[in-house]
């Protein structure tokens, strides 16, 4: 047992906040951004973390570091990695990811110095409790020679037969983003591979962090988190001869709060991602609370049939529900709402509703006297589902806005989704295609009601559903 007492104070020390989430990762205190390193070793699931350890606010990044054998229940672990003074990353050890080299466990990461980016390496020697830095390091050190870019950062490492891929963030100002691909033998000495993708307008910006590749059977899914739109988009292609090529992109969570996700496959070949979600209230209010950044639920990723994205969450959140109330099939009549015998701030809730021309959904963290609620719909008019979080709060510093996503329903295609609430996270999963994740903190207590509506013509909920859920912290 690592379990380290100072996180355990500290995560008993906030558990007493109504807004800190009960089933979501999040670090013991202080500041979380991008999941790091995720890997399953031995069993058991590591996720690193960047880390401001001694305060809520994004400041000198270390990897915070935490070990499951579900990927719910946590242990704390010390700090992984921490700046050294007068090195390659005495300004931050940023982003990067975890690889089993020969039995070896090893970290590699960005290394930052200034305005440097490199990218350097750390293994451990006692089963991933400590690390030791690279006295050879750094392992990158130039970016293509001759071109100007916006950073050189994120590697994310995989294995290629006997040897190692590494892609790496980067863009061109004011053209667009790229992904530079690396190829080494021995993970110490890389040899450019070329760009894998460029994208030559900015309408993806022109800054990706936190690439991805990840494989589902001969396709591709390329993972990007486009810096100043905070969004992560995917792409959906071949990889041949170094080159993405091509053949669907969009929006990978369209709620407005989840960025910088990672993906792994875990020892049964699933391939899953974490994603970091980040607060939606001012800097003094995440201040106040001492903590800030939420991890999301680790969603498994496949590819559908017909080549789309398919999201879902990881089969073990299961285990953690409890107290079903099924509420069976109920129609709402046009213009109309209806409470629902249940309620709560921690819950997961599953609904299917036939879709003709009606817009309908579900209203949560209501209050009684209805000054606040957050409202999730599909909108038929626009072909949307959104998230409506202009009644969220009644606080003035937190976010108030309505996030979208185009969503396509076949011809009778019912409208499926799973919405799980943790007090300030929201996460929704449409037809396992669309997500929308966002954050909302209400002020009354008593916000916990929920209830469902009907707009345009009455709807039939062939299905309402709820769980009550655990709590996974002390
Ligand atoms: N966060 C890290 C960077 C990455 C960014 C720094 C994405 O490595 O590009 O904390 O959120």
């Amino acid at each position: 047992m690592i379990m380290d007492g100072d996180a355990r104070e500290n995560r008993l020390r906030l558990s007493g906040d109504p807004h800190r989430p009960l089933y979501h990762f999040l670090p013991p205190c202080n500041w979380m951004n991008d999941p790091n390193g995720l890997i399953q070793w031995g069993g058991r699931y590591h996720l690193f973390y960047q880390h401001n350890p001694v305060s809520a606010s994004w400041g000198i990044i270390h990897w915070g570091h935490a070990v499951s054998q579900d990927m719910f229940h946590w242990e704390d672990y010390p700090v992984a990695l921490s700046p050294t003074p007068g090195s390659w990353d005495q300004s931050g050890c940023w982003s990067g990811s975890a690889v089993n080299y020969h039995h070896i466990p090893t970290l590699i990461y960005t290394a930052r110095n200034g305005e440097e980016e490199t990218v350097c390496l750390a293994t451990s020697q006692d089963d991933l409790v400590t690390w030791q830095k690279h006295p050879r390091n750094p392992i990158l050190v130039y970016p293509p020679k001759g071109v100007t870019l916006s950073g050189f950062r994120d590697p994310f490492v995989w294995q290629n037969g006997s040897g190692w891929n590494m892609i790496i963030g980067s863009g061109y100002p004011g053209k667009g983003g790229v992904v530079f691909l690396y190829h080494s033998n021995d993970l110490m000495r890389w040899e450019i591979g070329g760009p894998l993708l460029e994208w030559e307008n900015l309408d993806y910006g022109e800054m990706w962090e936190c690439p991805n590749l990840l494989r589902f059977g001969e396709k591709y899914l390329l993972l990007v988190s486009v810096m100043g739109q905070s969004r992560v988009v995917y792409f959906i292609g071949d990889y041949q001869g170094g080159r993405f090529i091509l053949q669907q992109h969009g929006t990978f969570d369209a709620g407005g709060s989840f960025y910088a996700p990672l993906g792994f496959y875990d020892e049964t070949g699933r391939a899953i991602v974490f994603g970091w979600v980040w607060e939606g209230r001012s800097r003094a209010a995440q201040l106040a609370a001492g903590w800030a950044g939420v991890q999301a639920l680790p969603r498994q990723l496949s590819l559908e049939q017909n080549g789309g994205l398919k999201i879902e969450p990881i089969k073990e959140i299961e285990t953690i529900r409890h107290n079903i109330c099924d509420v069976g099939r109920v129609t709402v009549d046009a213009d109309h709402e209806m409470v629902l015998p249940f309620s709560g701030n921690c819950l997961e809730i599953c609904l299917a509703a036939a879709i003709s021309k009606n817009s309908c959904g579900i209203r949560i963290l209501c209050a009684p006297d209805g000054s606040e609620f957050t409202e999730i719909g599909y909108d038929c008019q626009n072909g949307t589902l959104y998230i409506d979080r202009r009644k969220s709060s009644l606080s003035p510093e937190t976010i108030k806005d309505l996030r979208e996503a185009k969503i396509d329903l076949a011809k009778k295609e019912r409208l499926e989704l799973r919405i799980f609430v943790d007090r300030s996270i929201v996460e929704v999963f449409a037809n396992k295609q669309w997500c929308l994740t966002s954050r909302v903190y209400p002020e009354n207590n008593s916000s916990l009601n929920v209830c469902l509506f009907s707009k345009q013509g009455e709807t039939t909920f062939s299905e309402v559903r709820c769980w009550q859920m655990e709590r996974i912290w002390p």
